[in-house]
């Protein structure tokens, strides 16, 4: 064991590793590596935050002519953070899978019978590389069961299977956010590269005073829920968005209010995705006594259809995620016909005040649904 994994400071804050074995993970979680997974993603991620900022200072942040499997273009960064990070889930000999952003399908490692699987957008925001706006690594972690780490369909189960999740950001100082159920630990990179405790027991404020959301898109909405956005200014709220969700996030955890990306006429089923962005965000504002949902549904309770699934985000207090799934409630755009089989039954469906013709597929036992516009 390295000295930093155990004890504290000279200033009394905790080191990561020590504080994973001391006060964070149960003995089961300890012994079944858990920390030796959390920290490798953390020690790539700070090697990874040395990159952001090499990026920065040369300027060679520009996007490439590559697009990944979600149809985005790929900056030479967001290669070398998929990378990166793949080969330190590797190093951990705890994860024996990986969904990444960045690739069409999973990435099995070396340690294939290993207890857990990861699913990560390495670099999220990467749009915002350029102009010293912060961004962000997402992970989410469950455990492998018997599952196949080749298979997708090992990776779909729904973001209350998660043993932990969290985010760094890029910004000075780093720091980690992340949790295992219970609490929200945040963690800051120092000057020698050590992870060290800065808080924990962070609480998502029940009503804030901020909403975040690009607002370019309001005209896309459902009528009720410009309304809601309406109220939101009449009663106060101010409004901050930068486009890059850890960021919008870290603020909106911190300090209350609610970060929402909705569905729109034009994206039926928003634009972040389910399993390693919107999921392991919801695991953590529970955590914080917060809120997630879809607009209709708990967030953690969303079964993911394919790995790289979008799903609508509403992440918050407790005031302002219900004040949203009231509003699409009222407009009846989710109001969805009894079906109880899994398949993709034609249907049609109102986003925005418009009719789309769709279908409706149903996951196994029927539970969860989801539109698509044909
Ligand atoms: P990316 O994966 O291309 O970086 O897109 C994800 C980003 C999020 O970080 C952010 O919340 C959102 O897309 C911003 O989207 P928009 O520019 O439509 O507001």
């Amino acid at each position: 064991m390295r000295d930093w994994e155990t004890g504290s400071g000279e200033d009394g804050r905790a080191y990561l590793g020590g504080y994973l074995r001391s006060s964070m993970l149960s003995v089961p979680q300890r012994l079944s590596g858990l920390a030796q997974l959390i920290e490798h993603i953390a020690e790539g991620c700070a090697e990874l935050g040395e990159h952001v900022a090499r990026c920065a200072e040369q300027g060679t942040h520009a996007a490439g002519g590559n697009i990944n499997s979600s149809g985005d273009r790929v900056c030479e960064l967001d290669r070398v953070a998929d990378e990166l990070l793949v080969e330190r889930l590797a190093a951990s000999g705890s994860c024996a899978g990986v969904v990444s952003e960045e690739r069409a399908l999973p990435e099995v490692l070396p340690a294939a019978a290993a207890p857990y699987l990861v699913a990560m957008d390495p670099l999220d925001g990467s749009s915002n590389l350029g102009c010293s706006i912060p961004v962000g690594t997402i992970f989410s972690v469950r455990a492998r069961g018997e599952g196949d780490p080749a298979d997708p369909e090992s990776y779909l189960t729904p973001g209350t299977a998660q043993v932990a999740a969290g985010y760094v950001i890029y910004g000075a100082p780093l720091e980690l956010v992340v949790t295992t159920g219970s609490d929200v630990h945040v963690f800051f990179l120092d000057a020698r590269r050590r992870w060290r405790l800065r808080r924990d027991h962070v609480v998502v404020p029940p009503q804030g005073k901020i909403y975040s959301v690009n607002e370019a898109n309001v005209s896309r909405w459902e009528p009720e829920l410009r309304q809601w956005l309406e109220s939101c200014k009449e009663a106060g709220y101010t409004q901050r968005y930068v486009g890059s969700m850890v960021a919008d996030v870290h603020r909106t955890l911190l300090k209350g209010g609610v970060f929402l990306y909705p569905a729109d006429r034009s994206a039926p089923e928003g634009k972040l995705r389910l399993l390693y962005e919107a999921a392991p965000m919801a695991m953590l504002f529970e955590a914080a006594g917060g809120f997630a949902s879809d607009g209709a549904r708990r967030l953690l309770e969303v079964e993911a259809a394919s790995i790289h699934q979008r799903t609508p985000v509403v992440l918050g207090g407790r005031v302002e995620v219900m004040g949203v799934e009231r509003a699409l409630r009222s407009s009846g755009s989710w109001h969805v016909v009894a079906a109880t089989r899994r398949g993709r039954l034609p249907c049609i469906f109102e986003v925005g005040g418009r009719r789309v013709d769709g279908h409706l597929e149903l996951s196994p036992g029927g539970r969860q649904h989801r539109f698509s516009s044909s």
